[in-house]
């Protein structure tokens, strides 16, 4: 079994990290000093400015990151409370993983191709080289049963390769950069990849409801998988359970306290005094801050301010423009494209408006200290966030932050994450150069009471939703994502081999046989028959049939087999009696039932079949006919509302090249439950559950409590529905729901009788 036990026989147990963030750079950068030494500064950024308040709540917390320079990685350190694990980067992968994939191609792509986004192979697959080595290095730091949080649009393959190494972690993905339309994403070669990649984790987390939508319609029509509102089905490959992840948002904010009482420190008074004093007292100033990215709309904001600036709307004398450029991405074309244009626009306005001493716009490409830009903050009347696709923006939130003073007009962009929040901003639409000049001129001339009135409601959103809640929330969903809610992923109660101590079962039996009102429940192959290579050659234990049947003729007792079979096939190999129930089909097709059953529960939960769900079937059907016949030994078996490719009999590598084939099917369905389990992969139009089956006759037969059998992945379904006085009892190995495990098939019997036996007695 994969896990913590395999990764090392010395120590099962990892002393590793409570929470491990992951993302491309470390929270600091080394910086050469003219001596030589290398000292660590803070790099900018918004994630950055993000996790660092969030590390200082947690006891043990390590960072996974890149610190910024090409060639060997410095050792691992400590810096502020928390320990800093560097990934070496070779100057290939910086030019092919970050630059290139990372920026040059999927940055494009995911802010609606606002450039032309390119693609080579040799990015790609250095794009799976660095994410695998980030994957290592979390899947090691990271302590038994931990927390990894993974960050970011270069890092979209790390959670499935966590994943892959360490069954025993949470394992978090937050986007922090939009998520395409699905139209868009098809675009992507490997895109199936990325999606897989993500579906590492538990938990998704994107910025607007409409990112996790297209994700999730990304994963439906690309991947096939069955997503139930949020709630996403990954099936697993061969016996690995079926598992859940969750895509959900979660808009990211700022340390807004830490800002707002930033405005109060005398010195950042001064300064923001000093800066408009340096300005020459303007009447207005207006302020941009964005990293050099042709994301933030600076182009359409330089291009509105000079026009407005020529037509005379606005008069360079009593307003000055400030835009901060921090430099960026300086070695990707397109940054290098749109820093010479920014900077043509603007000596051409300067050129044409700005008096001696006095800019028309004062054009900064550089950073600012923290203390330095809350200053800018606090002395620009109107800031302008006009984004022409921005996961969020932090900056509009700083700006809000910035303000206590109740005073000051944000224009925001309607294509910023911020949007969806900030409903007091004068909203924009970049792209409509009319409709941006009219907004500027709008909030320049605002009075003080309706800039207080938008103020008051814009600060109620950023103080109340900062980024200390967005990391809670996103952790606190992390944490239950084990237990989602309705059809689950079912909790694992048992690892492992070891089966529960006779005595543990013995005692557990006893007391579920006085249970007043009992449904006791079986899978047929694996448990109550050996598995064997020939479907039809199946041969069940004839002492547990006939103690099934014993147990049916009891009162308040109800029996019943589950079975992934057809119903007719179950019904001929085990020739029950018609007190016994029979569920075929992994639930979808049950059997008569006893005239003590109320039927109309269990007709009301049955889901039908409709003529196009049997048409449906039928090209399903034939599909997987075509793959068989590629694979001598396959099989395909047609039910009544499923069909399923049996890998059993497979000769070589046919079962897994088969079963890879019929997955890959399954990306083009996007309705159909499939369900792979031991050596077959089932395709089923209807969508029901072994689970779902047994809650059903566990309320048509009005049990106190059910006990149940089960070997398969499939019988998960239902030990993860176990309440209190249920009883889920796996038979033969690996991971489980269940709360008792048994052996094998041999003991199957011998636990029956013992019931009968316990129940008779009652
Ligand atoms: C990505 C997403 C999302 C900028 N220049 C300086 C400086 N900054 C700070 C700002 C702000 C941060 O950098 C920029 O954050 P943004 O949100 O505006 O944008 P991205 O860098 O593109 O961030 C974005 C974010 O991730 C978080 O999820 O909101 O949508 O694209 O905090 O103030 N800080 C300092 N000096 C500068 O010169 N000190």
């Amino acid at each position: 079994m994969p896990g913590p036990a395999a990764r090392s026989a010395q120590d099962p147990e990892r002393h590793g990290h409570e929470l491990v963030v992951v993302a491309n750079r470390l929270p600091v950068g080394s910086r050469t000093l003219p001596d030589g030494a290398t000292e660590w500064v803070t790099s900018p950024g918004g994630l950055v400015t993000a996790m660092e308040s969030v590390m200082r709540t947690v006891d043990s917390g390590a960072w996974v990151g890149w610190a910024g320079s090409p060639g060997e990685a410095p050792e691992p350190f400590e810096a502020d409370g928390m320990s800093l694990y560097p990934v070496h980067l070779e100057q290939e992968d910086v030019e092919r993983y970050y630059e290139g994939f990372s920026n040059a191609s999927l940055w494009p792509l995911y802010h609606d191709v606002i450039v032309d986004p390119e693609f080579h192979r040799t990015w790609w697959d250095s794009y799976v080289t660095a994410n695998r080595r980030f994957a290592r290095a979390a899947a090691s730091a990271a302590g038994t049963g931990g927390t990894v949080w993974v960050h970011d649009y270069q890092l979209q393959l790390v959670p499935r390769m966590i994943r892959d190494e360490r069954t025993d972690v949470r394992i978090g993905f937050f986007n922090h950069i939009p998520f395409p339309s699905v139209e868009l994403f098809s675009q992507l070669p490997k895109r199936n990849q990325i999606l897989r990649g993500l579906l590492g984790a538990d938990l998704v987390g994107f910025q607007r409801e409409t990112d996790s939508q297209n994700f999730v319609a990304a994963v439906r029509k690309l991947l096939g998988y069955h997503v139930d509102g949020q709630t996403i089905s990954v099936p697993g490959l061969g016996t690995a359970p079926v598992r859940e992840v969750v895509a959900q948002t979660f808009p990211i904010s700022i340390d807004s306290a830490a800002v707002s009482t930033l405005t109060e420190d005398p010195d950042v008074r001064e300064r923001a005094e000093q800066l408009r004093r340096d300005l020459g007292y303007p009447q207005k100033v207006v302020l941009g801050v964005d990293r050099l990215d042709y994301t933030k709309g600076i182009r359409h904001r330089l291009k509105a301010w000079g026009e407005l600036l020529g037509d005379g709307s606005i008069d360079p004398h009593d307003t000055v423009m400030i835009q901060v450029a921090t430099p960026s991405r300086e070695r990707v074309e397109a940054y290098r494209q749109l820093r010479d244009e920014v900077e043509l626009i603007v000596g051409r306005i300067n050129g044409d408006h700005s008096s001696i001493g006095r800019p028309a716009i004062s054009y900064q490409h550089r950073s600012f200290d923290r203390r330095d830009m809350t200053a800018l903050f606090m002395a620009a009347d109107v800031v302008l966030v006009t984004a022409l696709r921005d996961g969020m923006n932090l900056v509009a939130k700083e700006y809000v932050a910035s303000r206590p003073d109740l005073q000051g007009v944000l224009v925001l962009s309607e294509f910023a994450g911020a949007a969806d929040e900030l409903r007091a901003a004068v909203m924009v639409n970049p792209h409509d150069i009319d409709e941006l000049k009219s907004a500027i001129l709008r909030s320049l001339a605002m009075p003080p009471e309706e800039q207080e009135e938008a103020m008051r409601s814009l600060r109620h959103q950023v103080m109340e939703n900062d980024v200390q809640a967005w990391a809670h929330d996103f952790l606190q969903r992390l944490e239950q994502s084990g237990h989602p809610l309705g059809e689950s992923k079912p909790p694992v109660r048992l690892t492992g081999d070891e089966a529960t101590a006779p005595e543990t079962v013995d005692a557990t039996l006893r007391d579920f046989a006085q249970t007043p009102r009992i449904l006791i429940a079986s899978d047929f192959d694996g448990v109550l028959a050996p598995i064997v290579a020939d479907r039809d050659a199946v041969e069940p234990d004839p002492q547990a049939l006939a103690t099934l049947r014993e147990l049916s003729q009891m009162h308040g007792v109800a029996v019943a087999l589950v079975s992934g079979r057809a119903l007719g096939d179950l019904d001929s190999h085990t020739q029950m009696p018609s007190s016994v129930v029979l569920v075929g089909s992994h639930g979808a097709e049950v059997g008569a039932l006893p005239p003590w059953m109320q039927a109309e529960v269990v007709d009301s939960a049955s889901l039908s079949m409709s003529p196009e769900k049997e048409e449906l079937l039928d090209s399903i059907t034939d599909t997987l006919r075509r793959i068989a016949r590629a694979h001598p030994g396959v099989e395909v078996e047609r039910k009544p509302s499923a069909a399923v490719l049996h890998t059993r009999n497979a000769r070589g590598r046919g079962s897994i090249n088969a079963t890879e084939s019929a997955l890959e099917y399954a990306v083009t369905l996007p309705d159909v439950t499939v369900t792979p389990g031991k050596e077959v992969v089932e395709f089923s139009v209807v969508h029901t559950s072994k689970g779902v089956a047994i809650e059903t006759l566990a309320r048509a037969s009005a049990a106190d409590a059910w006990l149940y059998l089960g070997d398969d992945v499939t019988d998960e379904s239902v030990f993860g529905r176990s309440g209190e006085h249920d009883v889920g009892i796996k038979v033969g190995e690996g991971d489980t729901a269940a709360g008792y495990r048994i052996a094998d098939t041999d003991e199957v019997g011998a636990l029956l009788s013992r019931l009968s036996e316990l129940r008779r007695e009652d």
